[in-house]
């Protein structure tokens, strides 16, 4: 390792230490950690199966940059590639319409074979999965309802789909060893004002019922449930409600998935985790950012990716919180989006993880809040960046923005010759 990058870190590690924060220990810590990195961001949310379908159920892509994956050889090659610029051993999060398979298969249809191939890689890697219901882009949620549309036929298709969706999902948990989560979102919700809002919610919790009846071993696979506030064409109403899934998920026992793009735009999840952390059987996360309308930007450090990694550690959470990323971007290199967000997400955690906690915490408590404001604000300048790229270094990934000409050197290469 470069002399310079090891010398800044023996600095750092040294005004660490003054507070009893050993860094060592912090970077094994670190390592501990994996983040789910969502496949669609490498195409935009097409998936492989219904390519012809547009992008429904009110979330969008915007920009066209060049070299979109068109299959899921293309997307695996991306997602490496992406991989080799993050420190650390991760997870993949896929949809079911990244089904990996020549056959014509209806999403009610899907089986473990169809993603025979991606368990193969992921063992190739030592990657983890989990997995999501595609409950959008389809004909049948083609008027914005699926598991609480009023139609039986229909709504039963889509029970279809996400009973499906765990069996998968338990196979991934299963054949990789490490558990994996189905998380299930759905767009259902009415542009104007609805008359009856409870029908809906009655019936979604019908049908999740009926697709959560077979009982999985929680070792290998957990169910997750997202909420959201609005989508665009559900503005004025969402089945699937932050208040309808707590309620689901806590009496249930499921994960809940908190979306960080899913609230009122001056709400933040960061504040909800120590709530979720006394009744809930556990913690999905989608790292994400909301600006404005939109709830998916790419993930940037700001306050309140830095206040869910504070939470995260400060309070124990990684254990029972599952994190995954969720974002869009098809403006800028799509492999680009995903290096930032998950070395933001890491880096966050890392610059949590190097707090004199327990120092804070006892001024806290003897009611030293000079205290407690003062060394807060002197540690935003400690240099936990020092650390962060002796850690790059350490796990074999470019440090600092290094990773960028293996970025542009990839595109020149792989990405600018795909045709669309
Ligand atoms: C949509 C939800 C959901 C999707 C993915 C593609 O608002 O956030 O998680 O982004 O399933
Ligand atoms: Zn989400």
């Amino acid at each position: 390792m470069e002399a310079k990058l090891t010398a800044s870190y023996q600095a750092a590690k040294e005004l660490y230490a003054i507070h009893g924060i050993d860094t060592d220990k912090v970077l094994d810590r670190l390592a501990q950690v994996k983040v789910s990195m969502h496949c669609w961001q490498g195409d935009d949310v097409r998936g492989f199966l219904n390519r012809d379908q547009e992008l429904t159920g009110g979330i969008a892509v915007t920009g066209n940059y060049p070299g979109a994956a068109r299959t899921a050889d293309e997307l695996r090659q991306d997602l490496e590639k992406a991989f080799s610029l993050i420190p650390g051993k991760h997870k993949v999060n896929l949809h079911a319409i990244y089904a990996d398979t020549d056959e014509r298969v209806e999403l009610d249809q899907l089986e473990p074979k169809h993603f025979a191939n991606w368990v193969k890689w992921a063992k190739e890697h030592g990657l983890g999965l989990d997995f999501n219901p595609t409950c959008f882009s389809h004909e049948k949620s083609a008027d914005g309802f699926t598991l609480s549309h009023p139609d039986p036929q229909i709504r039963q298709f889509w029970i279809d789909h996400c009973k499906a969706s765990r069996k998968i999902g338990a196979y991934f948990g299963q054949e990789l060893g490490q558990t994996c989560v189905t998380n299930v979102w759905v767009p259902d919700g009415f542009k104007d004002i609805p008359v009856d809002r409870l029908g809906p919610r009655r019936r979604l919790k019908e049908s999740l019922d009926e697709i959560f009846a077979e009982r999985l071993d929680p070792a290998s696979h957990l169910d997750a449930v997202e909420s959201k506030v609005f989508g665009i064409g559900s503005e004025s109403y969402v089945v699937g409600s932050h208040e309808f899934y707590m309620g689901y998920g806590l009496q249930n026992n499921k994960l809940i998935c908190l979306d960080a793009g899913h609230f009122h735009p001056t709400e933040t999840i960061s504040g909800k985790l120590s709530s979720l952390a006394l009744f809930a059987e556990g913690i999905l996360l989608h790292i994400s950012r909301p600006v404005r309308w939109d709830s998916d930007h790419v993930v940037i450090m700001d306050d309140e990716l830095l206040d869910i990694a504070c939470e995260l550690v400060r309070h124990d959470l990684l254990a029972k919180t599952h994190i995954g990323l969720d974002f869009f971007d098809a403006s800028i290199n799509r492999i680009a989006a995903w290096v930032i967000g998950m070395r933001n997400t890491l880096k966050a955690l890392l610059r949590a993880m190097l707090e004199p906690t327990e120092l804070l915490r006892q001024a806290e408590l003897a009611k030293d809040y000079t205290t407690r404001l003062a060394l807060l604000e002197e540690f935003k300048s400690y240099p936990y960046g020092a650390v962060w790229d002796y850690y790059c270094a350490r796990q074999g990934v470019p440090v600092r923005e290094a990773w960028l000409d293996e970025v542009k050197a990839y595109e020149q290469e792989v990405l600018s010759v795909r045709e669309v």
